[in-house]
């Protein structure tokens, strides 16, 4: 099986911008009549529901950011009463309150759907057994993922995060064939693989759906390579519904958001002007079918592209551009914007480095200093002095031509930088301490 549910992720174009049109409008009147919040931002922006008359009319309505959703904190914009909220999950705010976000019984049933399909686009069939390593609780990514992977019929191991040798036991021991994590969690579990002397071609892992944090195309590679799987991308956020608000076909070339229900844009994050199809800026996305916390022109801070090329795999869907990262980790030295996903491409270029790393920002004096800490294997890391230099010396000429600006590297021991079990941290800004 190639599709999920062909009809609607295969809709000619015209009948999906229709289908799009209906349930924009429908959307707009009820969080206008339901959600005061709503009323009154488009109040003070003067336009009405029955201004919506075409799909280039989203453009009239206000944007909603992670803002609108702490000062309404917790239930303010769910549109429905608590009564028909079925689920509520929330995403861990490293600062303030958290964003939470409910869910009714339709709501969870599209959810399902969307994974289904997700899962599906990814090679999974009913006879996939899947180990769920995204966390369990409060996060999306554990549940979302199970109800998918259920309702396909597949095998699910809810085994969530953490307890890696038991990840890996599961593994061997259930004959699990797809893997489903962050994607620096999945890296971490190679290497324990390698400390307990199991090769992953034993393993019946045939592919992995890894999602929840940015990572580069090389970065693909090294876990392609590594665990001997194909990996696809999967892309969500709990604000609008989870994971499965894009995945990637057998193609790889891009992300196919589902437009049945969710409308995206790219806009400038300067100017909030909307961008034509193929420049990079800010993904923002209308949900048009919630009925719990549906959501207008949300800012999800996320950089891409969009691409509305046919692609070969059949779906109409729109592609967005493998996420460059989240405006929250980029980092601004000396006026340039640095992403850790492109001191990642750099890095896993050169041999003898190891797919760990992190950036830790400073400020000396006036000026800001990007230190770049990079492991590297147990076999160069015992070589003479001389040729370490000449390691850190490569690395940092490459890393200052492909960002532009000058940094300091420092190699560091193997296995020194912490690994992760779920979203891994890839920035230490000291300016912010
Ligand atoms: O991370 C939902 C999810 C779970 C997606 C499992 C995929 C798999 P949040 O915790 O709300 O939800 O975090 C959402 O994570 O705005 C992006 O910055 C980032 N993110 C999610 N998927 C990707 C991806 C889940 N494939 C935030 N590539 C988003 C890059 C991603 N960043």
């Amino acid at each position: 099986m190639i599709y999920w549910d062909q009809e609607k992720e295969c809709m000619p174009l015209e009948q999906l911008r229709e289908l799009q049109l209906r349930r924009l409008k429908e959307t707009v009147y009820r969080v206008y009549a339901f959600v005061p919040a709503y009323q009154k931002k488009m109040d003070e922006a003067g336009v009405k529901p029955d201004d919506i008359k075409t799909l280039d009319d989203l453009k009239k309505l206000p944007f909603t950011t992670k803002q609108d959703l702490r000062d309404n904190y917790p239930f303010g914009l769910f549109a429905v009463p608590m009564s028909e909220v079925v689920r509520i999950h929330s995403s861990s705010g490293t600062t303030g309150k958290p964003t939470v976000v409910g869910y009714t019984r339709k709501d969870i049933d599209i959810w399902a759907e969307l994974m289904a399909r997700a899962l599906i686009s990814a090679g999974a069939t009913r006879h996939s057994v899947i180990q769920n390593a995204y966390g369990y609780g409060l996060f999306t990514g554990g549940l979302g993922v199970h109800y998918g992977a259920e309702k396909i019929g597949a095998s699910v191991i809810p085994s969530s995060g953490g307890n890696t040798k038991r990840q890996i036991m599961l593994m061997q021991d259930f004959g699990t064939t797809i893997l489903t994590c962050t994607p620096s969690y999945a890296l971490f579990m190679y290497e324990v693989m390698k400390e307990m002397g199991i090769d992953p071609a034993d393993l019946k892992l045939k592919a992995g759906i890894f999602g929840a944090e940015p990572w580069s195309e090389n970065m693909r590679r090294e876990i392609e390579n590594n665990l001997k799987i194909d990996a696809y991308d999967i892309y969500g956020l709990s604000e609008i519904i989870g994971p499965g608000v894009a995945i990637e076909c057998s193609y790889k070339n891009g992300l196919h958001i589902a437009e049945d229900h969710f409308i995206a844009e790219i806009i400038d994050p300067e100017t909030g002007e909307v961008l034509e199809d193929g420049r990079q800026g800010e993904l923002v996305i209308t949900a048009i079918t919630k009925e719990a916390l549906p959501i207008i022109r949300y800012r999800t801070r996320d950089l891409t592209a969009l691409d509305r090329t046919p692609c070969a795999c059949g779906r109409t869907h729109v592609r967005m551009q493998k996420v460059l990262g989240r405006s929250d980790d980029m980092v601004i030295i000396r006026g340039v914007n640095v992403f850790p996903s492109m001191v990642e491409s750099v890095l896993l270029n050169i041999p003898g480095v190891e797919p760990y790393y992190l950036l830790v920002v400073d400020r000396r004096g006036n000026l800001d200093e990007l230190e770049v800490h990079v492991e590297v294997s147990e076999k160069i890391f015992s070589d003479e002095i001389r040729k370490l230099e000449e390691l850190e010396d490569l690395i940092r000429r490459e890393l200052e031509s492909a960002l532009g600006i000058g940094v300091k590297v420092r190699l560091v021991e193997p296995k020194s930088i912490e690994r992760s079990e779920g979203k891994a941290k890839r920035v230490i800004d000291r300016r912010k301490i």
